[in-house]
Order: structure tokens, then C-alpha cells, then sequence
């Protein structure tokens, strides 16, 4: 009697216990069906989409919201979770986003009308068959459920699909595994997958703008390159823009425990390389600005809930609030990513972004090529291989001493700096006083860099900002061995205006793992007049840096009117649904005029002569194939072919 009064009480104490997760299966509370209510309330607001079915016959759902179909005018923007079966709190996220879209809070207008302007998707759940496993037999599964036949004995089971996609699929055995015992495995070829395919699907049809695929749970804000150490994407300026840097982070972490307070933003390596991955996919695939939130990095005391984050309102709550902003920004940021300034991290897309000064001039540019010039002399440079839809860099050959001032001109757009401070280890760098930072072989550049082992600081020498410069570029070369976790080992660079007598800004952190030297750059505003100086810190991590440098930009000269810059289209052939073409006249009005080979006017857009650029968007009546179009004023032409290759058409 006792014991089957004991389980009574036990029955009444589950029963009270809010559930909050959710299966997959289950008719009343699993996620299609929850997903299958909320469309049904929404008033035609939420329709529901299968993307594909997997291997055990589950559907894999898209919810869409906003206006009904897919209109090319309207940037898509998808969420994505659950990639990895036991990461419930992804599906948590997605599911919670995709209520508030559903319903924004009464008076939020705002999202209301921006919603009208965009294509949202929402696959709350990417891996179903995996999920449903983890719910029912195995709490950490990660992959999905494809059987492999028997090996020595065991069921050999499931590849990991965020090793799957079809974009460096199985460049090496590093970021993804050939075995298929392995959590890991790649799959035995590219898109091998039916989930991975119906994402690929998706995409071919709808190419996102901005993409969020939710994973945790190591507190961190990823974006491509994550395939192999030491790649930036072209459009890093972007990324930066919507994640964020150390110094100003998108997205806090307010749960119990979490180490930094916020999801660290870096590049996907930092962690660890993958290959077969969804951003590197979607980013190289589709030009799509693509980000992996590892969220939840809350703790029970001293360890993390890892995958098994607590059943607990006000923490979901919390991770939800916290998420919130950034997934919002990804939608409003998606119409005009280059214009778009974040209301979340306060940073814009500059026209051109100087990404090291020295050994190479590297920068960021949205008019590319940029021919760089220094001291005077124009330089060999290459549009560098790893391209962005936005922005892409060029990188200028070594130089084979130190410069005084360089420019980088891109289209209409330059960027003219005088290089106040440089250093690196050498002989001739002088000023500089190293406490805990030894000289090293390992150079990236010349000799020799600095290094710590432990803790340190290295401080440079003062140097004046001229008075007509606001705006400075602090760029160096790391290579660090951090720790991904948490803030035990950090190296950061702090920013004196009064000379070095006193370091209160923190312009940058190096954290997680970068084993081959890359560059880092902030611009720091304000400093016009200022006596700078730089210190660098160490603390518990391995640090090498080489090639540190001070760009001071110079004020923007205007070209002279009459300036006639290169006639050129912001991507060509043109994916997306809109395109821009650099107006070669400066000063002058005029119009842009589109033919397709017919000899038939497609589109005319007027220019006004003051500002840089003329856009066209294209409505569904353009059809894929070649334009010729033409930019006039007054007496003077230019013409450009321009070939539109638009997926689904
Ligand atoms: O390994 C993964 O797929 C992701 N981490 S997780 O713990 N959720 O499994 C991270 C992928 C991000 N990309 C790279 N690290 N390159
Ligand atoms: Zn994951």
C-alpha cells in the first residue's frame, strides 16, 4: 500500500511538472502537431511546409511566415535548429521565435510591417528521426538515424548532417570523419542525406539572405570560414556588423554561470574545423550570410548542462530574451545587408575596411577589385579567393619595408591612411616595452614576433593622431591557443589616448584557437588629436603577435567631378533579386537602361548624380540570361553585360 501510495504521489508531482520539451511523435504535444496548431491560429499568417522526409518516413517542416508564397522581392531569411538530435534547446529557440513572428506583442508594429517585407522560414527541427531517438532511447544522440548494417557485431547508425552538405564535403579527415562509427561521419557522399537535401532543396529555391542555424551549446556566435584555420569571409564587415565583436556582442547570456556574458563571435574554426557544414554550404552555395549560435552555455554549479539543458521556464525564458535581438536584426539586415547599421552591436558596413596594414595590405571592399597604393606607388594586388556576395578582399604582394601611407581605392570608394604606429619584433621597432612577451622565431613577418606563454604585457610606444583624423584602424597578425569554453585564457588589446599613461578601452579580444597567424582589425573612433598607445595582454594563453599597426585614416577626398569611375554590377551573374551598378559619372544625372538581347527596354532607373550607386530589382517577369545595360549622361556612355541566374526560373 505504501508503495502504491508512493507512486501516486509520484504520478501527482510529474503531472504538476510543466513539460516544456517536446518529441517529435507525439500526436498531441510533438513538434509537427504543435506546429499544425499554431498555423491553424494564425489566421493564414503561419503555413507550413515539408521540405522532405526522412529515412524512418518522418516530414521535415519549414513554417513560413509573413505574406503567402515566395515573392523575389521580399528577402527569404530561415532559422534552422536541431541539425544535431539533442539539442532540444535549438528547437526550444526556433520554436519560441517562430510564436513570437506568429504574434509579435500587441503594438509591435514594427515587426509587423517588417515581417510584410520578408520571407521568414523557420525548420525547427532539421534531424527528426535523431530527435525523436533522443527523446525516447538515447538523451545525447547527435546524428541521424540511416542504418549502416552491422560491424564486429554492433548496428553501425546515423551521419552527422552538419557534416553532409555539399560544399567541401570531405576535404579532409580532420573536420569530418570517413567512419561511420564515428559522431562525426561525414555520410558516404556529398548531400547523401535526405535532410541534407531537403535543406539543399530549400535553398536552391528560396536563396536566404541571412540564415541563423541554431546549435549549442558553447556560447559562441559563429560565421564562416570554418573549414580550414585562418580564412575571414569577404563579407566579414557584414558578419560583423549583425554578430558583433567581443568589445560589443548581439547576443547576451544571462543564464546562471555563462562564462562570458554574451555568445562570443568568431569565425567557425576558432572552435574547430568542419567540413560538409551548413554555413560553409549556404555561404559559398548561395552567397547567404550564415551563422551558427551555439547558445546556452549556462552551468549547474561548476559544469555546463551541455546538451541537457534544465526543463525550466525562466531559464528557457531567459535564452530566449537573450536570442531575441540578433534573430530580429538578421531579419531587418537581410533587405540591404551593406546599409544596414545594428541597433544591437552599433556597427555598420564600412565602404572599405582595412584588414592588416603590414606585412600585406589587405582590405574589404564592396567595389571590388581595390588597387592599393603605398607611399605614392601602386601595388600588385589579388582579389582573394575566398569571395563574399557583398564585399570581397584584396591583398596586396609582402612589402618589403615598412610604409608611412597607403590607399585603397575601390570603384568610387577609397580609404587613405597614414600608418602612425608599426611594430613587430624587430630590430628597428623601438619604444616597445615587453613585460611577460618574449622574442620569438615564429614570425609571421621579418624575424621574429612577440610571445607569451602565460600572462604579460607588451606596450607600445605614444604616438599623436593627426588633428583632421577621427577614425583609426588597430590591426595585427595572432596566432593564440585559447581556450573556446570560457575566459581563463585571453589575450586582449587595450587603447590609451592619453599617452600610455592610462588604458581604459578594451578594443579587442583573441580567444578559442587560431594555430596559424591571421589578421584581426577594429576601427576605434573618436581619437582625433588623441596621444595613443597600445597594450597588449596576455592572460593564461598562448600568444604570438607580429605585425601590429596603427592606420590612421586620413580624411575622405572627394574626386573631382568630372571623375568617371568603372561601370560596374554589385554581383554578375546576378543570383539574388537585386543587383547594383556603381553610377560611373560622378556629379552628373542620368539613367541606367536594361536590354535584354532582343533589343526589348527591360528596366530604367534614373540616377541623380549624387549618390554612388543605382539599384534595379528585379521582378519575377525577368527571365535568367544575358542584359545589356547602359549607363548615360549627358554625351558620355558605358555599357556592361550582365547575366541573371536566378535559381528556380
Ligand atoms: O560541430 C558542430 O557541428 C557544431 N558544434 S556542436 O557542438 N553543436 O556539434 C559547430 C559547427 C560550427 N562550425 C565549425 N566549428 N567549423
Ligand atoms: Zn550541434
Amino acid at each position: 500500500a505504501d508503495a502504491r501510495a508512493g507512486g501516486a504521489a509520484r504520478a501527482a508531482a510529474e503531472a504538476a511538472q510543466v513539460r516544456i520539451f517536446r518529441p517529435y511523435d507525439d500526436p498531441a504535444r510533438g513538434v509537427p502537431a504543435f506546429l499544425d496548431s499554431l498555423a491553424r491560429a494564425s489566421g493564414g499568417r503561419v503555413r507550413l511546409d515539408t521540405l522532405g522526409t526522412t529515412a524512418e518516413g518522418r516530414p521535415v517542416l519549414a513554417a513560413k511566415v509573413g505574406p503567402a508564397g515566395d515573392d523575389p522581392r521580399r528577402a527569404n531569411v530561415v532559422f534552422l535548429a536541431t541539425y544535431h538530435a539533442r539539442e532540444w534547446a535549438a528547437t526550444e529557440m526556433a520554436l519560441r521565435l517562430l510564436r513570437h513572428l506568429a504574434a509579435p506583442p500587441a503594438g509591435d508594429a514594427r515587426l509587423d510591417s517588417l515581417l510584410q517585407r520578408r520571407d521568414v522560414w523557420v525548420v525547427p527541427v532539421v534531424n527528426p528521426d535523431g530527435y525523436q531517438y533522443s527523446h525516447t532511447t538515447d538523451r545525447l544522440w547527435r546524428k541521424n538515424r540511416r542504418q549502416f548494417g552491422v560491424l564486429a557485431g554492433r548496428p553501425v547508425v546515423g551521419v552527422d548532417l552538419n557534416r553532409n552538405h555539399s560544399v567541401r564535403w570531405g576535404v579532409d579527415d580532420v573536420g569530418s570523419s570517413p567512419d561511420p562509427r564515428t559522431e562525426v561521419y561525414r555520410g558516404p557522399s556529398a548531400a547523401s542525406e535526405p535532410e541534407v537535401q531537403a535543406i539543399e532543396r530549400f535553398h536552391a529555391r528560396h536563396p536566404p539572405v541571412v540564415a541563423v542555424s541554431y546549435h549549442t551549446y558553447a556560447g559562441l556566435l559563429l560565421y564562416p570560414e570554418g573549414w580550414r584555420y585562418g580564412l575571414l569571409p569577404g563579407d566579414l564587415s557584414v558578419y560583423r556588423a549583425l554578430a558583433g565583436t567581443d568589445e560589443r556582442p548581439a547576443v547576451r547570456d544571462r543564464l546562471p554561470g555563462a562564462p562570458f556574458g554574451y555568445q562570443r563571435p568568431e569565425p567557425s574554426w576558432q572552435l574547430y574545423p568542419t567540413n560538409g557544414e551548413y554555413t560553409d554550404f549556404a555561404s559559398v552555395a548561395h552567397g547567404t550570410l550564415a551563422f551558427t549560435p551555439e547558445i546556452s552555455s549556462g552551468m549547474e554549479g561548476a559544469t555546463f548542462y551541455g546538451f541537457e539543458f534544465p526543463e525550466d521556464e525562466a531559464r528557457l525564458r531567459t535564452l530566449f530574451e537573450d536570442n531575441l535581438p540578433f534573430a530580429l536584426d538578421a531579419i531587418e539586415a537581410a533587405g540591404d545587408p551593406l546599409r544596414w547599421r545594428s541597433p544591437t552591436t552599433g556597427y555598420g558596413v564600412p565602404r572599405v575596411a582595412l584588414e592588416s596594414a603590414t606585412p600585406t595590405v589587405r582590405a574589404r571592399a564592396v567595389g571590388a577589385p581595390a588597387a592599393p597604393t603605398v607611399d605614392g606607388a601602386p601595388r600588385r594586388a589579388a582579389d582573394d579567393a575566398v569571395g563574399g556576395r557583398h564585399q570581397r578582399r584584396t591583398v596586396s604582394d609582402t612589402l618589403a619595408a615598412r610604409l608611412a601611407e597607403l590607399t585603397v581605392r575601390a570603384g568610387r570608394d577609397s580609404l587613405r591612411a597614414h600608418v602612425v604606429l608599426a611594430g613587430g619584433a624587430e630590430p628597428a621597432d623601438t619604444g616597445w616595452t615587453p613585460r611577460g612577451f618574449t622574442l620569438d622565431g615564429g614570425a609571421n613577418s621579418g624575424r621574429a614576433a612577440w610571445r607569451s606563454i602565460g600572462s604579460g604585457a607588451l606596450r607600445s610606444p605614444a604616438v599623436r593622431v593627426p588633428d583632421d583624423v577621427d577614425t583609426v584602424t588597430v590591426a595585427l597578425w595572432s596566432r593564440h591557443f585559447g581556450d573556446a569554453f570560457g575566459p581563463s585564457r585571453v589575450g586582449t588589446v587595450w587603447l590609451s589616448r592619453d599617452g600610455g599613461q592610462t588604458f581604459p578601452e578594451r578594443v579587442m579580444t583573441l580567444a578559442g584557437d587560431a594555430p596559424v597567424y591571421y589578421p584581426e582589425s577594429r576601427e576605434v573612433a573618436g581619437v582625433r588629436g588623441a596621444a595613443l598607445a597600445l597594450e597588449l595582454r596576455a592572460q593564461g594563453l598562448l600568444w604570438e603577435v607580429d605585425d601590429v599597426a596603427v592606420a590612421a585614416h586620413l580624411p575622405r577626398v572627394a574626386p573631382p567631378p568630372g571623375t568617371v569611375v568603372a561601370f560596374s554590377p554589385s554581383e554578375n551573374p546576378v543570383r539574388g533579386d537585386r543587383v547594383r551598378f556603381t553610377w560611373p559619372f560622378l556629379g552628373a544625372a542620368g539613367d541606367v537602361l536594361v536590354y535584354d538581347l532582343t533589343g526589348r527596354l527591360v528596366w530604367r532607373g534614373a540616377a541623380d548624380g549624387a549618390s554612388d550607386e543605382v539599384a534595379w530589382s528585379l521582378d519575377e517577369r525577368v527571365a535568367n540570361g544575358a542584359f545589356l545595360v547602359l549607363a548615360r549622361a549627358g554625351g558620355q556612355s558605358r555599357r556592361q553585360t550582365l547575366y541573371v541566374l536566378r535559381a528556380g526560373r
